[in-house]
């Protein structure tokens, strides 16, 4: 294969996370129209010192289930770049006060100052090296175009992510697909990678990479939604596909029910989640539900769908409990782990749901762990929306930034980090304060040194 780096066929794949760590201007300011969780809570007082903890105790706990568990830093909040490219001028209080009399109601302030790079399954879509063309690891940073508070994410997502991914001769980053309507690309949170664990080959089975899109751009006569904005076109998901080297005979396209997007569910993994061969899915995830089945079945013959109807976890239920917002863990062909939000134990017919599933032999998912996200949820991110599945050989993972893979040491110098500069509260009000920024500064810059990342912040002199 031209421009091959390695051999595939005896290096087996470990599904690496890599969470966002949540920055510590973490704020309420329901931004994101269609995200219930983000609108219901809008206004509401955060603890952005909770939050950054419940995250790394969420990494811990995944960690101790056999998952190498990465991490990636939060973005510089408020991003001051933008508010000069928005014509103001000054240093940096006079930017924020700037900011704040321009718009009164705070949105501005609030999207310049959100802390959304938290959510990093839509960091990237992911392609492993034994799926790729060149066998070297591809990862498209997603441009979110559809929220203007997370489109300015994109430049910082492509400077960390070739920090840590710095190895060109293992790993493609992708910049960000021309940021455009046309082409809006929500990265992870829209692509499923299935496999068959079950044949000889195990973890070097080759994938099938599932794109889930909102709606064809090119295609206004489709069904689309018609209430909340799609925010992954077809055109991006192709473009996606492409860019990744993927094989086309291994790869499907499936449009998300219009209804469900116009429910709350803004993302395919609010409402499905797949793992080695399993795809738990509820029935009204995707547009077409038979076709979709069959599209992959006949692609993974191994695949075990795992079904949740609407009787028994209606769609409003979905978008409130996050139960598939669950990472599933395809650590033992026999012995799949769900990670799931204790909203989902909380709701009596989704724990319901739960315990059926896991009663089920006919399923591999045998276990399941509650954790509490609270303060990521009430902005709608649950366990799987904080985490970017990277798999990776054994090469690939020695060849990535060692101080941005965790271990108990790791984790406890990050808490100690975050207790140290976090504020505990924060109102959106508390965004125009020059303080938070400087002590915002502050602690990013301790944590480059900390990740050994270099200067990946504007602040920081990183372009
Ligand atoms: O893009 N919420 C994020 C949540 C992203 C969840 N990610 C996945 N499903 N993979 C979003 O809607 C809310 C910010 C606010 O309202 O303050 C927000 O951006």
């Amino acid at each position: 294969m031209p421009g091959s780096t390695q051999s595939s066929a005896s290096s087996p794949l470990v599904e690496a996370n890599f969470d966002g760590l949540v920055g510590p201007t973490h704020n309420y300011a329901g931004l994101s129209y269609g995200n219930v969780a983000s609108t219901t809570n809008t206004g509401t007082t955060s603890r952005p010192r909770a939050a950054a903890l419940q995250g790394i105790a969420k990494m811990r706990r995944v960690m101790a289930l056999g998952v190498p568990q990465g991490v990636l830093p939060p973005h510089e909040r408020p991003h001051l770049p933008t508010l000069r490219a928005l014509g103001f001028a000054g240093g940096d209080a006079a930017l924020l006060e700037a900011a704040r009399t321009a718009d009164p109601n705070g949105v501005l302030l609030a999207q310049v100052s959100s802390a959304s790079a938290m959510w990093t399954a839509n960091a990237a879509t992911v392609a492993p090296s034994i799926d790729t063309a060149d066998y070297r690891t591809h990862l498209l940073t997603a441009n979110l175009v559809s929220m203007f508070h997370r489109s300015i994410e994109h430049p910082t997502t492509m400077r960390v992510l070739s920090a840590i991914f710095a190895n060109t001769a293992r790993f493609t980053v992708h910049p960000a697909l021309p940021s455009s309507p046309a082409l809006g690309d929500e990265g992870a949170a829209n692509h499923t990678r299935l496999f068959d664990d079950t044949s000889t080959g195990g973890q070097d089975s080759p994938g099938l990479h599932i794109f889930v899109y909102g709606a064809s751009n090119a295609d206004k006569s489709a069904p689309r939604p018609k209430k909340f904005p799609a925010r992954q076109t077809l055109e991006a998901s192709r473009a996606a596909a492409r860019l990744l080297t993927l094989d086309p005979k291994r790869t499907l396209f499936v449009q998300q029910n219009p209804d469900a997007v116009d429910a709350g569910v803004f993302h395919n993994d609010v409402i499905a989640v797949g793992s080695g061969r399993v795809l738990l899915y509820h029935q009204h995830a995707f547009a077409d539900e038979r076709a979709t089945l069959d599209a992959i079945a006949a692609l993974l013959p191994s695949l075990v769908p795992v079904r949740i109807s609407a009787d028994e976890v209606p769609l409003a239920e979905v978008v409130t409990s996050y139960l598939f917002n669950s990472q599933l863990l395809a650590l033992n062909p026999d012995r799949y782990t769900l990670v799931a939000p204790i909203e989902a134990e909380q709701s009596p017919r989704v724990k319901a749901a739960i315990d059926r599933l896991l009663a089920d032999t006919a399923n591999p998912i045998r276990e399941v762990v509650y954790l509490d996200v609270r303060e990521s949820m009430r902005n709608g991110g649950g366990p799987a929306c904080l985490r970017l599945r990277v798999p990776l050989t054994e090469g690939d993972l020695k060849a990535v930034n060692p101080a941005c893979i965790m271990d108990e040491r790791k984790l406890n110098a990050l808490e100690a980090w975050v207790t140290a500069h976090y504020p505990e509260e924060l109102t959106p009000a508390d965004l125009a304060d020059p303080t938070l920024l400087r002590e915002s500064r502050d602690a990013l810059d301790a944590l480059t040194r900390l990740l050994e990342l270099g200067n990946v912040y504007v602040f920081q002199g990183g372009k």
